[in-house]
């Protein structure tokens, strides 16, 4: 038997396994075992599996990883031990392809691929070609490399014993697995030591572990491993590293409900590792590698801890973490920290001798002088947002003083704008009223003399952020935001989930893997949530775990335009300004974006399917079509050669105005239809890519085959067919849409912004519902 793959579970790991399964298939080798270690439940689970090879099914000596793993060490019988974990994978093939690489070396590190996506995405990348060696950008970067690799003459592809045929894309899996390697030793292992550290993705020789009695910590749930890689690594002579990534890392982007190791709070992570560090590195028998775990210890403590321990412990903590890093600094020599700078070596002489008061008012310094560093060198917006920091939130807050953003200061819209109109309206002279509008967006807030405008992160902005005593926002406020006792956040949010939402979405490729924790500090801070039907009240307690009390059952201010009792001349004024010709009919196309087409952060790409020019053609003579790409859409399109068929109105302030002025709407996945159907005209869903954006990208909350308003359309032949006989789409969907109307829009009757106004600013009871 070559290999045994151990891989611990805990319950929450259950479900993952038949995917492990499958992906252990596809190695390329039967001549493996894989042993399975965790609980009771565990065991109790019957998994009825067909396999090649044995699985084992073990229960741990102890009910944490380290127990799990020891467990495995002792039931193993392989040559070489893989450690995988329940949630990762590896690469098709490489167990198969890597086999004469692990027979020459004593530890081989497959080398993580840390990703916040789902494992396919990468693979998916192998397959068509795509993938590179270079790491999502929040994996860290890896530090430019100084060794050379190594080229190993593997067997030729058709001697490995990889059937291809169980490989599905195999060919494009055996191009990703090259050659190279990188070999270790004790001389040249400094800089890349930590990546030694964690046992996932490591394959070892049970020889060794045998011979060494290597055993995992378990009384240490997050550093456990340290125990057994670090004896290990001391005495290992040979060492090597794929250069190629091929163990894939999923790591979760849910602190708050699946929280993974890393993730525990700053001070029970340090306080477990420099435990783990001070108890192991005083084995070590190896003088350089113990200066290599040093080395590390200290450029991480340099980097990291003076900020954490400054910033995100609370006072009861300190002294614990502090004593902790003491203990660790007295087994190190005296000169340990001569590698650092002047300031990080003083505190750290001062923590070892114990005087920690003194250093950590030292370190507060530090921190502040990196802030105020950064500050300075991010041009712009780092000296306003210091002074918010220092200065502008010690000042007093101004009662009557109300700040709005809409679509993060792009637009003068959404339900902010109606809110700010029914205050003047109805409160002349009592409320101060600053408007945000972001950098070169073309906003047109009023000109009124109650009513300024701040550019966003600007000074101003900065200083009506920290006095105002209404905040009305209709998305996430910025992280750094403070709330000041008695003001009061309004979020008025944009509207009703239709696609999975924030702790509802599992990993998605754009979101910043800290997302689910960010919105839920950010949400806390809210003090209302405007909600336009009992659905997204029943949305929102799950999607974003925000306390049903708080949300105002009012309907959306944004729509009470749509029953304004003006809305014919309102209607006809639009239509006029915007240059439309009145005898047209007005069809409005407002798709919304997509997670996986992107530039960079927050900049998505749009591709237009609509087939334009045929639209033009067969519908010109009596309709036009309005053009409204979602917020996010960085491109603009061009439609100038389709003369004046199309009005591209993506930057047109308030899309409610452009519901006023359309017959019909065509839209996919965005929440604008709900809105829409206020007006009870049709709507019609241009979803091209319906089975991917359903179950790749998102999923949603309706079910769209039987909810929905309206018909779901493939192809252009069938939108336009279905303009053709609008009539009859409306017969045939009157039912669904009264059903629909009845679900979601009962609340709409023209006096949401009301019912928001008298909880907010009068302090009135909430809406009954
Ligand atoms: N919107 C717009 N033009 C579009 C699409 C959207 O002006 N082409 C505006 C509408 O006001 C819409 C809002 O942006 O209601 C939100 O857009 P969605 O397409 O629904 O997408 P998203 O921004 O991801 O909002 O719970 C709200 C949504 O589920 C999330």
């Amino acid at each position: 038997m070559k290999y045994s793959i151990i891989t611990p579970v805990k319950t929450a790991d259950i479900s993952k396994l038949p995917l492990l399964k499958e992906n252990l298939d596809k190695q390329g080798t039967n001549d493996i075992e894989w042993l399975l270690i965790g609980n009771q439940e565990l065991i109790n689970t019957n998994f009825d599996w067909q396999s090649d090879y044995p699985i084992h099914v073990l229960k741990g000596v102890t009910d944490t990883v380290g127990g799990a793993r020891n467990t495995g060490l002792d039931a193993a019988v392989g040559d070489y031990l893989v450690f995988v974990d329940a949630d990762d994978f590896l690469v098709p093939g490489t167990l198969a392809k890597y086999l004469p690489i692990v027979e020459q070396f004593q530890l081989l590190n497959l080398c993580q691929y840390p990703t916040y996506e789902p494992a396919s995405s990468f693979l998916t990348s192998i397959i068509s070609n795509e993938a590179n060696d270079n790491l999502p950008d929040w994996g860290g970067r890896g530090r430019k490399k100084h060794v050379d690799w190594h080229q190993l003459n593997l067997l030729s592809d058709n001697q490995v014993a990889i059937a291809d045929s169980k490989i599905a894309n195999g060919k494009n899996y055996q191009q990703w697995l090259t050659n190279k390697y990188t070999v270790f030793s004790q001389d040249n292992w400094d800089y890349a030591i930590h990546n030694f550290l964690p046992v996932a993705g490591k394959i070892v020789s049970r020889q060794l572990v045998l011979d060494t009695n290597s055993r995992f910590d378990e009384g240490n749930q997050q550093y456990g491993d340290y125990q057994f890689t670090l004896s290990i690594l001391d005495h290992c002579q040979t060492i090597a590293q794929l250069v190629r990534r091929t163990y894939i890392k999923e790591r979760h982007n849910d602190p708050i409900n699946d929280p993974s190791v890393t993730q525990a709070s700053f001070a029970e992570n340090w306080q477990n590792w420099l435990t783990e560090l001070t108890t192991e590195v005083s084995k070590l028998t190896s003088p350089k590698l113990k200066a290599a775990v040093d080395g590390y210890a200290l450029r991480r403590i340099h980097r990291f801890f003076y900020k954490g321990v400054v910033s995100e412990t609370s006072a009861e903590e300190q002294p614990e973490v502090l004593n902790r890093l003491t203990t660790y600094l007295q087994t190190l020599p005296a000169e340990a920290t001569h590698n650092l700078g002047r300031t990080s070596r003083s505190i750290l002489k001062k923590v070892r001798d114990g005087r920690n008061v003194s250093a950590y008012r030292q370190m507060k310094r530090i921190v502040s002088l990196r802030y105020l560093k950064r500050a300075f060198l991010k041009h712009g917006r780092g000296l306003p947002r210091a002074m918010y920091q220092t200065v502008f939130t010690k000042l007093p807050v101004k009662k009557n003083l109300v700040i709005y953003e809409s679509f993060l200061g792009r637009n003068y819209s959404d339900s902010p704008k109606y809110i700010y109109e029914y205050l003047r309206k109805n409160f002349p002279g009592k409320y101060k009223h600053v408007w945000i509008v972001a950098k070169g967006a073309d906003v047109n807030i009023p000109k009124h003399k109650d009513t300024i405008t701040v550019r966003r992160f600007s000074f101003r902005y900065m200083y009506y952020m920290a006095v105002s005593n209404y905040q009305v926002i209709n998305m996430r406020q910025p992280q750094w935001f403070q709330k000041r006792p008695g003001a009061k956040f309004l979020s008025t949010w944009h509207g009703t989930p239709l696609k999975h939402l924030v702790f509802d979405m599992d990993n998605v490729a754009s979101a910043n893997p800290l997302y689910k924790q960010i919105f839920y500090k950010q949400s806390r801070q809210w003090d209302y949530l405007v909600t336009a039907n009992q659905f997204s009240v029943d949305v929102f307690k799950h999607a974003f775990m925000y306390p049903e009390d708080k949300m105002i059952k009012s309907g959306y201010p944004r729509n009470d335009i749509l029953n304004a009792p003006d809305k014919d001349e309102r209607q006809a004024q639009i239509k006029a300004k915007l240059h439309i010709p009145a005898d047209k009919k007005v069809i409005l196309y407002a798709p919304t974006w997509r997670d996986d087409e992107y530039y960079g952060v927050g900049q998505y790409k749009f591709d237009l399917k609509l087939d334009i020019l045929r639209l033009k053609r067969e519908l010109g003579d009596d309709y036009v079509l309005v053009l409204r790409t979602h917020y996010f859409i960085a491109d603009h399109l061009d439609t100038s050669g389709f003369g004046d068929f199309v009005f591209n109105e993506s930057s047109y302030d308030d899309i409610a105005e452009l519901y006023l002025i359309s017959d019909i709407l065509i839209t996919d996945y965005s929440s604008v239809f709900f809105d829409y159907a206020v007006l009870k005209r049709p709507i019609l869903y241009f979803v091209y890519d319906y089975e991917k954006y359903a179950s790749v990208l998102r999923g949603f909350y309706l079910n769209m085959d039987k909810d929905l308003p309206g018909p779901l359309l493939k192809t252009n032949d069938e939108v336009i067919n279905a303009i053709k006989h609008i009539d009859g789409v409306t017969a045939e969907y009157h039912d669904r849409y009264q059903a629909f109307s009845n679900r979601f829009n009962n609340w709409e009757d023209g006096h949401a912004t009301e019912r928001v106004v008298n909880t907010v600013f009068l302090d009135q009871p909430m809406p009954k519902r």
